[in-house]
């Protein structure tokens, strides 16, 4: 990648998909097209790299990409599962910016027969998630033992089928666990969408960085 151009990943497809390119892309230049893997513009200190938001902390980590934008839930599942690779030796990743879109809520919720008095009611559940990081780590702090059941979607019919109890997925509105007799009980994190960076920028690549954040109109405040 170019030493005079940050490279950013974001989501191809998806819910965050048309706020980033807002975000990235002043007005008339966001000409995206479906099929599109690579934004290369010369009128921008950017490219751009669009693949699934799961990806990005990785691409980010490994210093393929300068900067990424995903929901905070997908970067902190990825940076627990980073810790605790013994194998991967990745770099440090910093949010610059929350980006106020994207706005959700991890939470456990369970069958709407299912006798929940409190957190644990969980002990010794089945519990379906495509976030086995982050409800180990509050299983854990929270002195609770369940068994995790990994699921990369339609978590909310793992219940029906009898694959697990109960369930830890994002929330909204409530009606996608409505539809599946589902009640949400515990919210575990508030997610948001986030533009987060590299802890190994260039000095030159910082400059870039930072004539382009004020050239977008924001600060960058970096926090780990
Ligand atoms: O293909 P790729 O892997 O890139 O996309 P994805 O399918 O993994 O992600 P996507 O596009 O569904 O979501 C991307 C990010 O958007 C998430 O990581 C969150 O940070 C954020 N986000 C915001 C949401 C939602 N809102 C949301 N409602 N992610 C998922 N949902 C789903 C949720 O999983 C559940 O099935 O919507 C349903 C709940 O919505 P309600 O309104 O019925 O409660
Ligand atoms: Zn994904």
């Amino acid at each position: 990648m170019a030493e005079s151009k940050l490279t950013v990943a974001i989501q191809k497809n998806g819910r965050l998909n048309d706020e980033s390119l807002r975000l990235l892309l002043p007005d008339g230049l966001a000409t995206k097209t479906d099929q599109q893997l690579y934004c290369n513009n010369p009128d921008l200190p950017i490219d751009i790299i669009f693949v699934r938001d799961d990806d990005i902390p990785l691409l980010v980590a490994e210093e393929v990409c300068d900067l990424g934008i995903v929901g905070h839930n997908v970067l902190l599942e990825r940076k627990i599962e980073f810790e605790s690779s013994v194998t991967r030796r990745i770099k440090k990743l910093e949010i610059i910016e929350y980006l106020g879109f994207g706005n959700c809520r991890l939470s456990f919720a369970v069958p709407e027969d299912f006798s929940y008095t409190n957190l644990i009611s969980l002990n010794d559940c089945r519990i379906a998630t495509s976030y086995p990081y982050l409800v180990k780590k509050f299983l854990v702090e929270n002195d609770l033992y369940a068994n995790i059941i990994y699921l990369s979607g339609s978590v909310e019919i793992a219940p029906r089928l009898n694959i697990a109890d109960i369930i830890c997925d994002l929330v909204v509105t409530g009606s996608t666990l409505q539809q599946n007799n589902l009640r949400e009980v515990y919210s575990i994190l508030s997610s948001e969408a986030i533009l987060f960076r590299s802890a190994t920028l260039s000095v030159k690549k910082q400059e870039i960085l930072n004539l382009w954040l004020q050239q977008l109109g924001r600060e960058g405040e970096s926090n780990a």
